[in-house]
């Protein structure tokens, strides 16, 4: 092999090295353990849990949750009004600091998805597409657990 030969072989390892890094822009939010809640299989409306970190130097922000599987998927926050617990939009979306992680637990925060396209048995998936103001856009399978 000639040293030309090598310096090609060479370039040619290292663009495919190089391939991911430069094809897909880094995405500093990962999200854990989705899971969406369903009373049955057939209900129409359920929530969303998860946990979203954020690994990146700069704040972010969760904005909407997309989803071809309801008509729509809201982000709800809980809030206690007078003892009574009350589902609340997230107006602004959900900040995620910079280092830092948010978790959407019961009682708390949430995705709200309304006119689920079921039926979803427990153990199936819904997906839905997460934007974000800094990371863009990330997919997420949430997974359908009983009550
Ligand atoms: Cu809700």
């Amino acid at each position: 092999m000639g040293a030309d030969m090598r310096a090609r072989a060479a370039a040619v390892l290292l663009a495919i090295l190089l391939a991911p890094a430069t094809a897909a822009k880094p995405v500093a939010v990962q999200i854990s353990q989705p899971v969406v809640r369903l009373a049955h299989p057939a209900a129409k409306t359920g929530a969303g849990f998860m946990v979203i970190t954020n690994s990146g130097l700069r704040a972010d922000r969760l904005l909407a949750v997309e989803t071809q599987a309801a008509t729509r998927a809201d982000l709800h926050g809980t809030i206690s009004d007078g003892g009574v617990m009350r589902m609340r939009a997230q107006a602004g979306g959900v900040a995620v600091p910079a280092g830092g992680r948010v978790a959407f637990t019961p009682g708390g925060l949430h995705v709200m998805f309304i006119g689920l396209k079921g039926p979803f048995p427990v153990g199936s998936t819904v997906s839905a597409r997460l934007r974000f103001a800094g990371a863009g856009t990330v997919d997420v399978r949430f997974r359908v657990v009983p009550p």
